[in-house]
């Protein structure tokens, strides 16, 4: 019990520093970027994400952000699922993706809404198969 508990703990303080390196793709003039923890993303789990938006090297915040996921080559129920993120301030915004059932290419479509605007950032990943 006690021995599960010290498991835990070194196991939460691990995860805080599992962000990887940030993709980053420009859109109309925006720096979008993502990062995921895991790094990199793994089948069978989900995942947080943190969306940085920046315009003429700014931070842009109080933009409406939304993302959903899905394999390109397949279609899947989960496609159409909309995810709301969270202005956590700074031009960033953080949300939670949900599990990723199989191996493959993935996209994180990121669509952020600024001024009335609606933009989408694209971000592609390839998820291992667990061995
Ligand atoms: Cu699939």
């Amino acid at each position: 019990m006690k021995r599960a508990a010290v498991l835990g703990a070194m196991l939460g303080l691990s995860a805080c520093s599992g962000w990887g390196d940030a993709q980053t793709v420009t859109v109309d003039g925006y720096t979008a970027s993502l990062w995921t923890k895991p790094a990199p993303l793994q089948v069978g789990s989900p995942s947080e994400l943190k969306f940085g938006l920046r315009r003429d090297g700014a931070p842009e915040e109080g933009c409406a952000v939304t993302f959903r996921q899905h394999m390109p080559e397949m279609e899947m129920s989960s496609d159409s699922t909309v995810v709301a993120m969270s202005d956590a301030g700074g031009g960033v915004y953080t949300g939670a993706a949900f599990e990723y059932t199989m191996g493959g290419d993935w996209r994180i479509e990121v669509t952020f809404t600024c001024a009335g605007r609606a933009r989408t950032a694209t971000f592609s990943y390839t998820l291992e198969w667990p061995e």
